[in-house]
């Protein structure tokens, strides 16, 4: 019986082939016979960490979080905090269907979701009557943008509205892809990586109808305009509008439709991303403009903007006899100072010339031709950034429909959405990634001081004695970055300001003479004299708490500076685009203060928003990155685990069950188990507490096994509970029968 048969050029015997369907076969139904065995607990793991037998393994919470992933439950609770592992596919858990389902419904009574965090806050923040903010963080490409993309739609959807309010729950929904067109970019960690930081208010009025909105931005990545990594892009917004915009748009900007033809879109070699479509993203685009109030004029000032950046970039220079400078690419210069709305001969000149102040007389200077190229590149990002700025505000505005109420009622409340860069490491890791990462070490502080803050005010208010667990806490980290005189931004900032030659290198110095000795900076030099080889002569590394990153010192200088020469601000806020002339003041040129250093303003920015955060009730969504590859159904267990430990889910985790593992407020608890004791049944009609304390009797719970607080019962082992899930689920039938009983009886 053992034929022979062709399969292409592969030949196959036929009997090994009958022994590999039948131990495939077997295996299936060995796998079948398992899977039947397993309980739905052992084959979906538990919707809470807190209920994992073995908390303290760290591969038992893996093979939970493995478990559920392959069984496309992404999210899993720690207590309140939501943990979500990108699916990387479309799920079908995000339906009207769905919202409804959670709507109202008790955060632990079914499956964990987004939407039941969403929920939760949601009616935190009407009954509690305190602002709220929901803070998603994880690495780049782990799900944050997703994720509060999600919680605005179920706002948007669910809340109470009117037809007033209706158009805000449209202009809200909308800003979104007008801010990742402009804000957004394909890295190589993630197809559409916001570059700026977002947090967004949403105001609610007493009835619970969102009324109102409002966005604070962080330091956009601004390098991008003007140079990309290999296998990166620029921002969306570009590539949207050379494949999306009509032809006659594209004449008008005088516009080729190849990307390949600007140089700021060449860098990366990566035109096209297959998980884009650029055109259909910016039909989108167009669409969102007019419904945030853009005018049609508007909308025309704000592309010329973009194509003049374009135009920038194409703008080359040669180098003249005495080593000034002089464009080459005059044509387009005259086409460039049409769109930006300026003079060509005044922008010619202050391309490539300085103005100076010395001794109270003004003197013009020729640039050379790197001179040249870098205020050109200065050019572009500065009218890039603050056109971002400006359309910002352009959606607040819109967004403040109703601003006597978003500004004065004592009525309203408010819940906050953090979607941040994710932490970042790149092969080359410069000022931008520095920036990103102390960012991701200022949010990863807040989530150790408010959960074990909130931890231990929840069992004071209750009255329940408390364990400490130890952490890492990384404020060492913080510290380093950002304290005053000694920190890194501090010593960056002064370099910057240091009178005569200063160089990336001298800062690179100067850290090492300062901070040199900190357990978590390191550079080249060893203690011994000898070299470090992980680490090269322009780099220093910090230890963050989310894993070691080397960073560059080339450019720190430039882009801490982030200055425009004088003469090219004056040529800018002539411009008769109404967009540009508010980006570029005339105050700014007359006032001869020097503004705060890039690193600083971020530092700043940052500490505002921590304050933000600390004045409001916390919800965390912990974003998790399955693989590296962007795939559906890979779970690499290395990158989850890394991302485990450095999330500080484990201590999180820990400190959940140091006291209790399970709390819920007296009549939850009632209301869920009271068909367990006959004196409970159906219903109770004395004081809450004395209700479940007859119902934990009668289950004969021990002493050491619950407490009861003030208004919750605080269970300390999980096994308490699934024993009283189990007694629950025998008596269903039961109950049901009961029910219908009761009603056949009416
Ligand atoms: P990020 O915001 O955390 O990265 P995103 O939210 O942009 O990451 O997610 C990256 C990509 O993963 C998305 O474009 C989707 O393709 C996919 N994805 C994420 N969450 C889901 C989900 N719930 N369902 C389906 N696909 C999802 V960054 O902005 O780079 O830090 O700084
Ligand atoms: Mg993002």
């Amino acid at each position: 019986m053992s034929s022979l048969f062709n399969l292409g050029k592969v030949q196959w015997n036929c009997s090994y082939f009958v022994c590999l369907q039948r131990a495939v076969f077997g295996l299936m139904i060995v796998r079948l016979v398992m899977e039947s065995a397993l309980t739905a607990r052992d084959r979906v793991g538990v919707q809470d960490f807190v209920l994992l037998e073995n908390y303290n393994s760290e591969a038992a919470f893996i093979e939970n979080l493995r478990r559920r992933f392959r069984e496309n439950l992404i999210y899993t609770y720690i207590g309140s905090v939501l943990v979500s592992v990108n699916p990387y596919k479309e799920l079908e858990i995000y339906s009207k269907q769905q919202m409804e389902r959670y709507r109202g419904v008790s955060f632990y009574e079914i499956s964990p979701h987004i939407y039941a965090l969403s929920d939760n806050t949601y009616r935190a923040m009407r009954t509690e009557r305190k602002d709220q903010c929901i803070l998603i963080s994880g690495e780049s490409g782990a799900g944050k943008t997703e994720a509060s993309k999600k919680i605005l739609l179920y706002y948007a959807v669910t809340c109470p509205t009117n037809d007033h309010m209706a158009i805000l729950g449209d202009r809200l929904l909308q800003s979104n892809p007008v801010l990742e067109a402009f804000g957004n970019a394909k890295t190589l960690r993630n197809d559409n990586s916001s570059r700026f930081g977002k947090y967004m208010d949403v105001q609610f009025d007493f009835r619970g109808t969102p009324v109102g909105g409002h966005i604070l931005n962080y330091l956009l990545e601004k390098s991008r305009v003007v140079h990309q990594n290999h296998g990166e892009r620029n921002f969306h917004i570009f590539y949207q509008l050379l494949d999306g915009g009509d032809d006659d748009l594209l004449i008008t900007l005088d516009l080729e439709r190849n990307p390949q033809n600007y140089r700021y879109l060449v860098k990366g070699n990566c035109p096209r991303v297959s998980s884009i479509s650029d055109k259909n993203n910016w039909k989108v685009v167009m669409k969102a403009l007019p419904v945030i109030g853009f005018t049609e004029e508007e909308v025309q000032k704000l592309l010329n903007i973009i194509a003049s950046v374009l135009h920038l970039g194409n703008t080359q220079f040669g180098e003249g006899e005495e080593g000034d400078t002089y464009i080459t690419t005059e044509t387009q210069t005259s086409n460039l100072a049409k769109l930006l709305g300026v003079d060509g001969s005044a922008l010619r000149e202050a391309l490539t010339h300085k103005k100076l102040t010395a001794k109270g007389e003004e003197m013009i200077s020729p640039l050379n031709y790197e001179q040249a190229v870098s205020a050109r590149d200065a050019l572009a990002k500065a009218v890039y950034g603050r056109t971002f700025t400006w359309l910002v505000e352009k959606i607040n505005q819109s967004l403040a429909l109703k601003e006597e109420i978003y500004h004065s009622s004592k009525d309203s409340s408010v819940i906050g959405l953090l979607d941040i860069y994710g932490f970042e490491v790149l092969q080359q890791n410069s000022f931008e990634q520095f920036c990103i990462n102390y960012c991701n070490e200022k949010l990863q502080q807040l989530f150790i001081e408010l959960t074990l803050r909130s931890e231990q005010e929840e069992y004071e208010t209750e009255g329940i004695a408390w364990e400490t667990v130890q952490y890492f806490d990384n404020k060492i980290i913080c510290d380093l970055i950002e304290e005053k005189h000694k920190g890194i931004i501090s010593i960056l900032d002064e370099e910057c300001l240091r009178p005569g030659e200063t160089c990336d290198v001298s800062f690179l110095e100067k850290l090492e003479d300062t901070v040199g000795s900190h357990p978590h900076f390191i550079t080249h030099k060893l203690a011994n004299g000898k070299t470090r080889r992980v680490v090269s002569r322009e780099e220093f590394r910090l230890l963050h708490y989310a894993g070691e990153v080397n960073y560059n010192v080339n450019g720190f200088l430039d882009k801490n500076n982030d200055l425009l020469n004088r003469n090219l601000k004056e040529v800018m806020c002539q411009s008769d685009n109404q967009i540009l002339s508010h980006c570029f003041r005339r105050e700014e040129v007359i006032d001869q203060k020097r503004p705060e250093m890039a690193a600083t303003q971020f530092k700043n920015s940052l500490m505002k928003l921590m304050e933000i955060l600390m004045s409001k009730e916390p919800s965390y969504v912990r974003c998790i990155k399955p693989n590296d590859a962007k795939q559906p159904g890979r779970f690499d267990e290395v990158l989850v685990r890394h991302q485990v430990k450095y999330l500080g889910l484990m201590e999180n985790l820990r400190v959940r069950r140091a006291g209790f593992a399970y709390r819920r407020r007296f009549e939850a608890f009632l209301q869920r188990y009271k068909p367990l004791c006959p004196e409970t049944w159906p219903n109770w009609h004395g004081r809450l507490v004395d209700g479940v304390s007859t119902l934990v009797n009668h289950l004969g719970y021990k002493a050491e096994e619950y407490k009861l607080g003030r208004s919750k019962i605080f269970i300390r082992f999980p096994k308490t509970l699934f024993t009283t899930e189990d007694a629950l689920e025998a008596k269903k039938p039961e109950i049901a029968l009961t029910l219908q009983t009761s009603w056949r009886g009416y």
